[in-house]
């Protein structure tokens, strides 16, 4: 351990100890721009600066590490100074149009601005206008907003292995874009935004849809359907000033239904319907010999990385789709039939944790019935806006349930949100029709947590099941290699793009950093989820009534044709 002084305080922390880390044990909050813990701290915006007593320079304290008998001054006017100079020049050739912007008010450059009393734009920089990026489906990029902190370049670099974006250029020039300043639609980023949930100002934000989605709930010739994923519950709530990982279920149906939409259905019911189909694919693969280890697909971001950069696993693919695709081509197909309603009339709208969503809908073979299987993806920010837009009083709303019948899920679906979720809930299913039985012990534990990869071994009825969990690409990188070396062999494995899974995900509300360094927002939004699936009077998704109803009068059985035909999809290498 190192015993230093912080303000006068002293600390004991472990050596390497950034001088940041040690000042937040101390509670003694430092304030940093380009620092996430876990992913950036490169000491670039210089706010974070401290001064060291018998040390002249002072020094960037996320990159710092603790000395014995150090004495650290975290508010000297010297430091005050050094720390309103940085904000002002950041400012000087910022696009400070701060009441148009997607961040305004969750900005972290303009909270320290106030914070710092810049009250006046002392500087002017060389303003150069820089093309905004439109083309990708999922990510807008704007680089006048951008303060060059490299959060993004570091999320996507390190965490998710891809490096689809870097600095460009040099000077006033400098740029963080794709490489030959190419749009993020033509390289091979994989449309996570892992990049927006790191980005401190409004540079990056997903490619808004709540403009189409209000135009179809104010034309009357549309039967407009919703569905929220299951990790917007536990998430939309910090967008109304409520603690992270509150779970929301009844309050966000209820708002569903005074924004306008003609049914609130859930995707919950569609990881149901999912693992009916992906667990009876994983007992054929099995049972007669197919593609192992099979890998599960309802992650949009893994499947383009898998395109990318790992085709020789396409065939290990499960070939369903993911659970909000299968419940839009099941709204366009059974719900249209069973109530009249022509299927072009429906426009279905998915609110999402995730911005590869919104790619995802228009990939091929996401169009079961002819159109397609989702009009429309949401992210939960973009939902949490629609809501205010309405002038509803979430937090005051009461508790209201989905619609019958595509609205009714078990604790299996609900899981699906967290990473090993999916493998969690395949497992009910699975062992349950292989020994016949109806398993009360059912809650996989190994398979649960924030770890980037995870193992298990389940003995189902004399059978060995090996599973794997993955979650981040940078994690899935490594297991594939792994796999591919002959070094592990798994039956199964669950993988999910974004690190934590989607609780986690690029469109779920934005966490700043101050608040990253205390909370683990994928840690407090599971536990919400795994709350919720314990309260469930049914958590196996093979004993949902609804399930077991649309298979007796539509799909007659897991894998059938007709299931195939709707439910199914294809990969590209
Ligand atoms: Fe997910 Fe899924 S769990 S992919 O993370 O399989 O987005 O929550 O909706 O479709 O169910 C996301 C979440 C989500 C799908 C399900
Ligand atoms: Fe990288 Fe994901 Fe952002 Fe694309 S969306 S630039 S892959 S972090």
């Amino acid at each position: 351990m190192v015993s230093l002084t912080i303000d006068g305080v002293s600390v004991q922390v472990p050596e390497n100890t950034s001088v940041l880390e040690a000042a937040r044990q101390a509670n003694i909050k430092i304030p940093t721009l380009c620092y996430l813990k876990g992913v950036n701290a490169i000491g670039a915006c210089r706010v974070c600066l401290v001064e060291i007593v018998g040390n002249a320079a002072l020094q960037a304290a996320c990159v710092l590490p603790v000395s014995e008998g150090m004495q650290v001054k975290t508010n000297t006017p010297r430091v005050q100074k050094a720390r309103k100079l940085s904000l002002e020049l950041l400012l000087s050739n910022h696009d400070r149009e701060c009441l148009t912007c997607v961040r305004n008010r969750t900005c972290e450059l303009q909270a320290l601005a106030e914070t710092f009393q810049v009250n006046e734009y002392k500087y002017e920089g060389a303003k150069i206008e820089k093309p905004l990026d439109l083309l990708s489906p999922s990510v807008v990029r704007n680089p006048n907003k951008c303060i060059l902190c490299k959060r993004c370049v570091a999320v996507c670099r390190n965490i998710q292995k891809i490096g689809a974006i870097s600095a460009t250029q040099r000077g006033f020039a400098t740029t963080i874009a794709p490489a030959f300043d190419k749009s993020l639609a033509e390289v091979p980023c994989i449309n996570c935004g892992q990049c927006i949930a790191a980005c401190p100002t409004g540079a990056l934000s997903e490619n808004s849809e709540i403009d189409n989605v209000w135009a179809a709930l104010h034309d009357p010739s549309k039967h407009v359907v919703v569905q929220p994923a299951p990790a917007v519950r536990v998430a939309i709530g910090e967008e109304f000033g409520m603690p992270m990982g509150t779970r929301c279920t009844g309050k966000m149906a209820a708002a569903m239904r005074r924004m306008g939409f003609d049914k609130v259905f859930d995707t919950d019911f569609g990881a149901d319907l999912t693992i009916m189909e992906e667990g009876y694919e994983l007992l054929d693969r099995i049972q007669n010999g197919g593609v192992l280890p099979m890998i599960t697909s309802c992650s949009p971001g893994w499947i383009k990385y898998c395109e990318h950069f790992y085709p020789e696993f396409l065939p290990n693919l499960s070939s369903c789709k993911s659970p909000h695709q299968m419940l839009g081509a099941i709204i366009k197909s059974y719900y249209a039939q069973k109530n009249g309603i022509d299927p072009k009339d429906i426009y279905t709208v998915s609110v999402m944790p995730c911005t590869a969503k919104k790619y995802e809908k228009l990939r091929d073979g996401e169009a079961g019935t002819g159109y397609p299987d989702v009009d429309a993806v949401l992210t939960t920010r973009e939902f949490a806006r629609m809501i205010k837009q309405a002038n509803i009083d979430f937090v005051n709303l009461p508790d209201e349930d989905f619609d019958d019948v595509l609205g009714e899920s078990t604790g299996a679906g609900v899981i699906f949100g967290a990473t090993g979720g999916v493998m969690e809930a395949a497992l009910r299913t699975v062992a349950d029709v292989l020994t016949g039985k109806d398993l009360e012990n059912i809650d996989y534990t190994d398979v649960r947590g924030i770890a980037g990869i995870k193992e298990a071994s389940v003995n189902v009825a004399g059978m060995e099941i090996k599973v794997a969990i993955a979650s981040s690409t940078g994690a899935a990188q490594k297991l594939l290699d792994a796999v591919k070396a002959g070094e592990k062999q798994y039956h199964f494995i669950e993988i999910m793009g974004c690190p934590g899974g989607c609780v986690n995900g690029g469109g779920q509300p934005i966490v700043p950093a101050e608040v990253r360094s205390v909370l683990d927002p994928r840690v407090e939004r599971a536990k919400g989820l795994y709350s919720e699936d314990s309260d469930k009077k049914i958590r196996k998704s093979h004993e949902n009534p609804s399930i077991q109803k649309l298979y007796a009068e539509f799909l007659e059985k897991p894998n059938s044709h007709k299931a195939h035909e709707l439910l199914h999809t294809f990969y590209a290498a």
